[in-house]
C-alpha cells in the first residue's frame, strides 16, 4: 500500500457541557483528524493530544510539528505491507505517543478497508458488543451529581466514574453508595493525591469500589506500589503507563491490579494489544478510557475494546453524551442493555460526515507523495 497523500486537521468540538475534573474545565476538546490516501483507499484515525498540556505534555501544536515534521515524511511515498512497518519507519521518535497512535490509527483503518474487514477483527476482537461506562465530571452538589446519575442509568450505563479532587471526594462517594447500593463505581483522582493522603483512601476502601484511578502522581508506579500495599481496592494506573513496559513494571511491583489502556497515551492500537495481551496472561482485567474523542476516535476505542481481556465497562459513552453533533454516521449510541455494538463493516466501519466535519476543522495541512 503506498503512502500517497497524509491530511491534519485541527479540530476543535464544543462539549454538550463543561468536564470539571482536578486537572481544570473543560468547554471544548482539540484534537487532531489525520486521513491517509493510499492507493483508492482513505484511512481516518484521532490524535487526542489536547489545547492544553494538563493531562499530558503533548497538545495539539507539539502533535503537529511530530507529525508534519517526524512522522509523515518518514512515510509518504514508502509501499508499506503493514503497520508494522509503518511504525518501523519511525520507531527512532521518542514519546510523543498521541501524535504516533493518531496516526497509526488511520493506517489501521486504511489496512483494514484494503483487506475488506472490520478493525475489529483486524485487531483480533472477539465481542460483537461492549459494555459501556460513563465518566461524570465533579459536580457542585451531591443532589446534582445524584441527578446526573440517575440519568445515565435510565439510559442503560453499566458503570459510574466519578471525578475526585481534594475536598470533592469522599461526600459523593458516601451519597452514590447510599443512593445506588449496588452500582458499578469508580473514581478517578487524575493525579490530584500524594501518598500523605493515604487516610481518604483508607476510608474509600469501605465503599466497595471497582477501583481507584490514578490517585498519586501523573508519572509514578513507585508511591502506588505502597498505596496498593495499604488498600483492598484494586488501583487501575491510567496517566502513569506509556507502554508495555510501564506496565510491566506497574504488575510487578503491584502498583495496580487493574489498566485503563488508552491508545494515544501508549502511541497505539499495537501497543495497546501488546498491554492487553500481557495483561490477559497476569490476570490483569483491562478497560478502554476515553479522551472525549469524536466519532473518528471512539470507533478505534471501541474495536479495540471487543478484544477478549477488555472486562471491565470502558469510558466509551454515546456521542450525544459529548457532542450535540459527532462527525461520523452513524452516532455512536448505547443501547438500552447497557452495550455498545461494535462497527462490523471494513476499517472504523462508521463514514466521516465531512460537512460536520468541516464545521469543526480550525485548520488543515496535506502532504504528498513527491
Ligand atoms: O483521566 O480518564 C481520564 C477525559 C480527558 C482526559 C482524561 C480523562 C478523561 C475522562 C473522560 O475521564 C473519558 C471519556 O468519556 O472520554
Ligand atoms: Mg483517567
Amino acid at each position: 500500500m503506498r503512502i500517497e497523500r497524509i491530511e491534519l486537521r485541527h479540530v476543535k468540538l464544543v462539549l454538550v457541557s463543561p468536564f470539571v475534573t482536578s486537572m481544570g474545565t473543560e468547554y471544548d476538546e482539540e484534537h487532531i483528524i489525520v486521513k491517509v490516501n493510499a492507493e483508492g483507499v482513505t484511512g481516518w484515525g484521532e490524535s487526542v493530544a489536547e489545547g492544553t498540556p494538563f493531562y499530558s505534555y503533548e497538545t495539539v501544536p507539539t502533535a503537529w510539528h511530530i507529525l508534519t515534521d517526524f512522522l509523515i515524511p518518514s512515510l509518504l511515498g514508502k509501499d508499506l505491507q503493514s503497520v508494522d512497518e509503518a511504525i518501523a519507519m519511525y520507531a527512532k521518535v521518542r514519546g510523543h505517543m498521541m501524535a504516533k497512535a493518531g496516526l497509526e490509527a488511520a493506517l489501521w483503518d486504511a489496512f483494514a478497508k484494503t483487506k475488506g474487514i472490520s478493525l475489529s477483527r483486524m485487531l483480533g476482537g472477539t465481542r460483537k458488543k461492549i459494555d459501556v461506562g460513563v465518566s461524570i465530571g465533579i459536580q457542585d452538589s451531591v443532589g446534582g451529581l445524584i441527578t446526573k446519575v440517575e440519568g445515565y442509568l435510565a439510559e442503560g450505563y453499566k458503570r459510574i466514574k466519578i471525578k475526585i479532587a481534594p475536598g470533592n471526594d469522599l461526600q459523593f462517594v458516601e451519597a452514590l453508595r447510599k443512593q445506588f447500593p449496588g452500582m458499578l463505581l469508580q473514581v478517578d483522582a487524575n493525579s490530584a493525591y500524594r501518598l500523605e493522603d493515604i487516610s481518604i483512601f483508607k476510608k474509600m476502601d469501605d465503599y466497595g469500589l471497582l477501583l481507584i484511578e490514578q490517585p498519586l502522581g501523573y508519572e509514578d508506579i513507585f508511591d502506588h506500589s505502597k498505596l496498593q500495599r495499604e488498600l483492598k481496592t484494586p488501583i487501575c494506573l491510567d496517566e502513569s503507563i506509556h507502554s508495555l513496559d510501564d506496565t510491566r513494571a506497574a504488575i510487578e511491583l503491584d502498583s495496580c491490579r487493574v489498566i485503563n489502556i488508552k491508545p494515544g497515551r501508549v502511541g497505539g492500537f499495537t501497543e495497546s494489544r501488546l498491554i492487553h495481551d500481557y495483561c490477559a496472561g497476569m490476570n490483569i482485567p483491562v478497560w478502554c478510557g476515553g479522551m472525549l474523542e469524536s466519532g473518528i476516535g471512539r470507533a478505534g476505542n471501541v474495536a479495540l475494546a471487543s478484544l477478549s481481556n477488555f472486562t471491565l465497562p470502558g469510558d466509551i459513552s454515546a456521542s450525544k453524551r459529548y457532542y450535540k453533533e459527532d462527525i461520523v454516521i452513524p452516532e455512536f449510541v448505547v443501547n438500552p442493555d447497557g452495550t455498545m455494538d461494535v462497527p462490523d463493516k471494513p476499517g472504523i466501519g462508521v463514514e466521516v460526515n465531512m460537512r460536520a466535519l468541516d464545521d469543526v476543522t480550525v485548520r488543515s495541512v496535506a502532504q504528498k507523495a513527491d
